[in-house]
């Protein structure tokens, strides 16, 4: 079992607890050109916490959003107002103001920790917000010169942190789900800690000696585990990337010996092909593929260009992090593993019966972490009789082994991101030339999937190179732009239901409307 203490607080487990087993003068996070040990993290996010209630205010249980790129700083703040006991909402750098304004009215947030590089559409979406929420910066190259590093600077390394309890909720996690209405999942501060002593313990056996490198954003629950939660667990060190792009990512493996590295099989592709010239990847123990299935082929040629294991896990924001998977060692193509220690998954129908192995079916999966929807009746469609429903279809093999089959929903999943088709919709049909849309996810590849759109223009709009890119800059403008089409299909018409329902499945599959 995870037993944890009644009283728990995750920020002062990866933190003041690490100096105390010793681990003070190990290096925590590598970033912006610096490097952090344990007890510079620990005294850093002490004075933060204590900016954050004395200066600003906040009071255990008050709800914080976080909006940065990867950097040390970032998982300071982080850290600091778990410490403090608030409850964090980390968001990505990509997110426009629109999204943001539903971030903070569905969190409730009452103040917004900014990175000053990333200011514009923060400011912007605290003063159109219909929740009153302060925004604060602080320097994500940690130079001291912004508000809350100032602040900061002033206060003693001695804090006395939130006594939390274990089932208190530490974090919210953002999904858009199929219908593009985000729904946020709620985790307590062991559901922190069980991830690390679940996947990081079992899975990757982490040391003190490790160095974690990769690209999930820390507001992705898959980055935040990956990339703080999971070293500063175990004294390992995190490298933190503004920009991991495939050729930095290598880099960084080659200048800091990284052991560990988490990303998206579609970044495992381009860091292969921007291997060619020659990479040295030999510090590095295992590659772990997460946030969509890792096809077979990219597999076999990951583990025939670098000697290295790869393994496949599947992970949920609603679960957390990753609840299946491969091991070192026991690691197959096109095969997701099985569940982690304490995990039980199953094959269902619609009904909720188990189907016979090797048929497709929901995946259902329980354990010591589940979803927690906050205020959502979705509750009730993704857990029925205490089985948490992912969305996905799998099949189970005769050694109960788990594959992935598909999606079982709208959700487009492309290079890692989850993509809601009815959002990307929402964004083109506020440009004047789109009369309707139907948005779906395509296989390609270098991505696996990408975002497609088919659209019916309005009488005298011109079809052409020329309006798609018109379309696709204007997608940019509107939502985080890693969600626009890379695909425009322009048609007469949509191919929809007697009650005018369109038919996304027609497109997919390429049927006459
Ligand atoms: O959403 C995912 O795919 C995921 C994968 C691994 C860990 C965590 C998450 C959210």
């Amino acid at each position: 079992g995870f037993d944890y203490p009644e009283w728990l607080n995750v920020g002062v487990e990866l933190t003041d607890r690490m100096v105390e087993r010793g681990f003070g003068d190990n290096t925590a996070l590598i970033g912006n050109g610096r490097r952090r040990t344990y007890k510079e993290l620990s005294d850093w996010t002490n004075r933060i916490a204590q900016a954050l209630t004395d200066d600003y205010g906040l009071k255990p249980g008050n709800r914080v959003l976080i909006r940065s790129a990867n950097n040390p700083a970032m998982v300071a703040c982080w850290l600091a107002a778990t410490k403090a006991g608030l409850i964090v909402v980390n968001t990505m750098p990509m997110l426009r103001a629109g999204e943001l304004i539903k971030t903070i009215e569905k969190a409730e947030i009452q103040l917004c920790l900014c990175d000053t590089r990333l200011m514009d559409e923060m400011v912007t979406a605290a003063k159109e917000s219909k929740y009153p929420t302060l925004v604060i910066g602080f320097d994500g190259t940690a130079n001291h010169d912004a508000e809350l590093d100032r602040m900061a600077l002033g206060k003693s390394v001695r804090y006395q942190a939130v006594k939390t309890g274990r089932d208190d909720v530490a974090l919210l996690g953002f999904t858009s789900g199929s219908t593009g209405v985000p729904k946020v999942t709620m985790h307590f501060h062991r559901d922190l800690l069980i991830i690390a002593d679940a996947f990081a313990k079992e899975i990757l056996d982490v040391t003190p000696n490790d160095v974690f490198v990769g690209s999930p954003p820390l507001a992705f629950t898959f980055g935040l585990g990956g990339l703080a939660i999971f070293p500063l667990r175990f004294g390992a060190a995190a490298t933190l990337l503004e920009s991991a792009t495939p050729a930095k990512m290598i880099e960084i493996i080659e200048t800091y010996k990284a052991t560990i590295s988490f990303t998206a099989p579609t970044a495992y592709r381009a860091m292969m092909a921007a291997m060619d010239g020659g990479a040295d990847l030999s510090s590095l123990r295992v590659a772990v593929s997460a946030g969509e299935t890792l096809p077979g082929p990219v597999f076999e040629e990951w583990v025939r260009k670098t000697g290295k294991p790869i393994i496949d896990g599947i992970g949920a924001t609603e679960m957390l992090h990753i609840f299946i998977s491969n091991r070192i060692g026991d690691s197959k193509p096109s095969c997701t593993g099985k569940p982690l220690t304490g995990y039980e998954a199953i094959v269902v129908d619609e009904d909720m019966n188990e189907v016979a192995r090797g048929k497709v079916g929901l995946l259902a999966v329980k354990g010591p972490i589940g979803c927690r929807y906050l205020a959502d009746d979705r509750q009730k469609d993704y857990v029925r009789n205490g089985w948490n429903l992912t969305g996905d279809s799998f099949t189970q093999d005769e050694d109960g082994y788990f594959h992935f089959a598909a999606r079982s929903d709208d959700m487009i999943v492309s290079a890692g991101y989850n993509i809601a088709g009815p959002e990307v919709e929402a964004a083109l049909l506020k440009h004047e030339a789109v009369l309707e849309c139907a948005v779906i996810g395509v296989s390609d590849e270098a991505r696996g999937t990408i975002v497609e759109a088919h659209v019916v223009l309005t009488k005298g709009s011109e079809r052409g190179e020329l309006m798609v890119k018109t379309l696709q800059d204007h997608v940019k403008a509107v939502i985080a732009p890693y969600k626009y089409p890379r695909s425009i299909v322009f048609t007469e018409s949509l191919p929809k239901t007697e009650s005018g329902k369109i038919q996304r499945f027609r497109l997919k599959q390429n049927l006459p409307a």
